[in-house]
């Protein structure tokens, strides 16, 4: 993996730059559709490449190990033989799906128990299997099995598990580099910084993760609730730490205004299920605002989702028809609402990589953040 930056934004701490992988190029800053389970929801890989123009998905290990397993992926060649995506994959290391999913889970020094919410059966992830495991699925770019602290958490909580964190990092790293991708590309470990919302802590964390010097590095532990302005504090002085030259990837990160304010504050990587999740519910995001399709006020809106936008979807259906799938419970409503919002968000984040080049970016950023937001 190789990392250039074009350009930084001379009144924000905003770059614009490029990771090459041997599964193509992925220009940044840039937003990372969330395929779960090989599959980002509702979507079928041609539209994410040709309408939606996502350079890089995202894959989690807690639910692919689970389910197909990894006999399967392994017998496939790997995920993107599986899948059939070309392009360039991210595999979260399982270090959140535990905590969040599985009903219970004990955590140790040693590794993780948790039982699977698919059939109840007990399984181990230790910091070695899970680079096992993401050997096998074989994403470009892998990440390290950490703890994510819920919020609120108890300082003393926060420390240990950053403790703990930064101790599998080292065992991570060990496993990593003492074996080898199995389908004759090359993968990229990515490190993750904790420390819940504790300035001392994640100063610790960032010189701590920033001293293995990896090739890219995470922010995890943000966006589980705390106020934005908390998170935009935690990311400033994180990536203030963070080298300069590497990619910054914040995890699970967000709407659009914290995906922009963040941006400013020197991130390059976004993933999220809002886009995704919130589509299937009805909710769109547009270059105009936020709508809620399922209101009466659209019913006879005869105007495309959002002309601005450009894209096949969202300048070829309507509001009043999308509005009557959603109603309808027809499956197509989920398939267009979205493709309509991964096309938003990859369009906002490479806007935000044009203004950046242009040197634009700041002007652009804070009169977007206020636009995307409002409610129509
Ligand atoms: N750790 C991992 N994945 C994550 C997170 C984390 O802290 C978050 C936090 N927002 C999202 N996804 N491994």
């Amino acid at each position: 993996m190789k990392f250039s930056i074009q350009a930084t934004d001379s009144q924000s701490k905003a770059r614009a730059g490029e990771i090459t992988t041997d599964h193509g190029l992925i220009q940044t800053p840039i937003f990372m559709p969330v395929g779960t389970a090989g599959s980002v929801k509702a979507v079928h890989q041609r539209e994410l490449s040709d309408d939606v123009q996502a350079q890089i998905i995202l894959g989690n290990t807690y639910h692919l190990f689970l389910r197909p397993g990894l006999d399967v992926l392994h017998k496939a060649g790997g995920l993107h033989q599986f899948n059939s995506w070309g392009h360039p994959i991210l595999t979260d290391s399982g270090g959140y799906q535990v905590y969040s999913l599985s009903g219970t889970r004990k955590i140790k020094e040693a590794g993780v128990t948790f039982k699977s919410h698919i059939d109840g059966s007990t399984h181990v992830f230790t910091p070695e299997n899970v680079m096992d495991i993401q050997r096998t699925i074989g994403a470009d770019i892998i990440m390290a099995f950490d703890e994510c602290t819920p919020y609120p958490c108890e300082f003393s909580y926060a420390r240990a598990s950053m403790d703990m964190t930064h101790r599998w990092l080292k065992r991570c790293c060990e496993r990593f580099d003492t074996t080898e991708g199995l389908y004759g590309y090359t993968q990229t470990l990515f490190p993750i910084v904790q420390g819940s919302v504790f300035p001392e802590l994640r100063k610790q964390s960032a010189e701590k993760i920033a001293s293995f010097e990896r090739e890219g590095n995470a922010i995890g532990g943000l966006s589980v609730g705390e106020p934005a302005e908390m998170m935009y504090e935690m990311t400033e002085m994180v990536c203030g730490i963070l080298p300069e030259d590497k990619p910054r990837y914040l995890m699970g990160v967000g709407t659009p205004a914290n995906i922009l304010e963040t941006i400013a504050l020197g991130i390059d990587m976004f993933d999220c299920v809002m886009p995704t999740r919130n589509a299937r519910n009805g909710m769109l995001f547009t270059t105009q605002g936020i709508i809620n399709i399922k209101n009466e006020k659209w019913k006879n809106d005869f105007s495309p989702i959002d002309e601005t936008l450009g894209g096949y979807v969202s300048t070829t259906y309507t509001k009043a028809y999308l509005r009557h799938l959603v109603v309808s419970k027809e499956y197509l409503a989920a398939q267009i609402a979205s493709v309509h919002n991964l096309t938003f968000y990859l369009w906002l984040v490479k806007q935000a990589r044009e203004k950046i080049l242009e040197g634009t970016f700041y002007a652009w950023k804070n009169s977007m953040v206020e636009q995307v937001m409002r409610r129509l």
